[in-house]
């Protein structure tokens, strides 16, 4: 099947084969059906989610498979891969040598809608900037949906669009490295890149590949479209200074050029307007006055007004496991941050409380050196509470700066801070690690916390 003209793509009829029955892969074959292609599943797991994703397509008149790949995955138009398979995998190989096309479920997506897009990446701050600029998005010429890593796929948002369009639909994408690894067309009107650090070296070579796969965001960028960039990101101003669609930066340190600067007191306009006193952001931290820049950024380029944007700054607290308190037992604080999924976000974590703090760390280690926490830790963490597969090299890198302890999981971990922490600490889920080894997903990972951190605060 012919795709290089995004134009001219038509699925009717075609054997559209969705790798991966998660989340993506379920929205991509509903929207892939929609569209009259002839749909085949597969999914090399049988676990209870993609049993009952397989059953609800069935309803549809869906055909799959669980528990491994058949020959069958071969018969195919087009590949549509779900982003948690890795692009050099055996099974991505074995297609690429039968010049079957393979897209991501984004860019498949986005081949269904005009709508303009505004996608954000980068290491961390993600999600809470995509939910920032979602709220900013919401005005009567302009209806923004949010989408993408943070949980919804853009398939999912895309097809109630086709069945009833909103001339007023703007989306807003948060994406990740893995969902930029096979796009062709996709061309965000406005690409927000935020930060890069190191992350998911389990699963890239090395940095530079991973660096590559983000800034594929803004591949096909365009002289008409937009570049948001973190100025005080040098990898970031540096590869993007070439692209040819008109770079709009923001900065919490300098003030040339930015859209909105900011000084020890505001954020100002360009034209050195008072948008918000800093004392009047809602979200606390350094760190999210950046995401809440970029957001503003993005917001002002489609045409939001600047009293909306300073709204949302003064009322948006911030997003579920990012910094939650989830309870207070004793005096105590246990705070949810299971979506620091690295150890640049740990780092934020560990510098966003004065206070003494108790860390749970570990989960799927992803190749990451913990030694980079020592100087945050030291000081500062009074013990560390290791779980997951990541213990082995937890307890090698920081056995000399605190003495990590071991347990099972999270359970076993609250139950010890129960006895540790003394009135005034802080107990700091901020694993730094992927949470597929004991958990579904960060969210579980964190509801699972949430609900530990609760049965403590009712019991005493
Ligand atoms: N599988 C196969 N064959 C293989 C390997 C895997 O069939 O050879 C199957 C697995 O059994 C699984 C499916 O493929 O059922 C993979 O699903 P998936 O991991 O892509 O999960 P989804 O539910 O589709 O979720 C994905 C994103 N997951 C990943 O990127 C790993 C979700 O991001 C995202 O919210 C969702 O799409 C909707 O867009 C999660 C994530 O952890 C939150 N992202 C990473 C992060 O934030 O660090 C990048």
């Amino acid at each position: 099947m012919n795709i290089n003209n995004r134009n001219n793509i038509n699925i009717k009829d075609r054997l559209v084969i969705v790798i991966g029955i998660g989340r993506s892969g379920l929205a991509a074959a509903r929207l892939a059906h929609y569209l009259g292609a002839k749909v085949f599943i597969s999914d090399n797991s049988a676990n209870k989610t993609v049993t009952s994703n397989l059953q609800e397509l069935q309803l549809l008149g869906i055909e799959g498979e669980l528990g491994g790949h058949s020959s069958r995955i071969f018969e195919a138009d087009l590949w549509i891969l779900s982003p948690g398979i890795a692009q050099d995998s055996d099974l991505v190989r074995q297609a690429q040598s039968k010049a079957i096309p393979i897209v991501s479920e984004i860019e498949f997506a986005s081949w269904f809608t005009d709508a303009p897009i505004l996608a954000v990446t980068g290491s961390n701050g993600k999600t809470t900037t995509v939910h920032a600029l979602a709220l900013m998005c919401q005005t009567e010429k302009i209806h923004g949906i949010l989408a993408g890593n943070m949980g919804v796929p853009f398939a999912k948002m895309v097809l109630p669009d086709l069945m009833e369009p909103d001339p007023a639909r703007v989306f807003i994408l948060e994406i990740s490295s893995f969902q930029m690894e096979f796009i062709r067309h996709f061309q965000p009107r406005v690409s927000v890149f935020l930060n890069i650090s190191s992350d998911h070296l389990d699963r890239y070579p090395s940095m530079a590949e991973y660096i590559d796969a983000k800034l594929n965001l803004a591949r096909n960028a365009g002289f008409n479209d937009y570049v948001v960039l973190n100025l005080d990101d040098p990898i970031l101003t540096e590869r993007l200074k070439t692209s040819p669609a008109w770079l709009v930066p923001f900065s919490i340190r300098q003030q040339a050029e930015t859209t909105y600067f900011v000084d020890d007191t505001k954020v100002y306009t360009s034209e050195h307007a008072t948008l918000i006193p800093l004392d009047a952001v809602a979200l606390p931290g350094r760190h999210n006055l950046a995401n809440l820049l970029a957001a503003a950024t993005a917001a002002h380029l489609i045409g939001i007004p600047d009293q909306t944007i300073a709204m949302v700054m003064q009322s948006f607290t911030g997003i579920p496991h990012r910094l939650e308190e989830v309870a207070l037992v004793d005096g105590v604080k246990y705070i949810n941050d299971s979506k620091a999924t690295n150890l640049d976000a740990v780092k934020v974590a560990l510098m966003s409380f004065p206070d003494p703090i108790i860390l749970i760390l570990g989960g799927k280690d992803k190749g990451s050196d913990f030694r980079e926490l020592i100087p945050y830790i030291e000081h500062k963490v009074k013990q560390i509470i290791a779980i997951g597969q990541a213990q082995t090299p937890i307890l090698a890198a920081l056995r000399d700066a605190v003495r990590p302890i071991c347990v099972d999981g999270l359970r076993d971990a609250v139950k010890i801070t129960r006895d540790s922490a003394m009135p005034g600490d802080v107990v700091l889920l901020s694993p730094g690690c992927a949470s597929f080894d004991q958990f579904r997903d960060f969210e579980d990972r964190g509801d699972q916390f949430r609900l530990l951190a609760k049965e403590l605060e009712i019991s005493t």
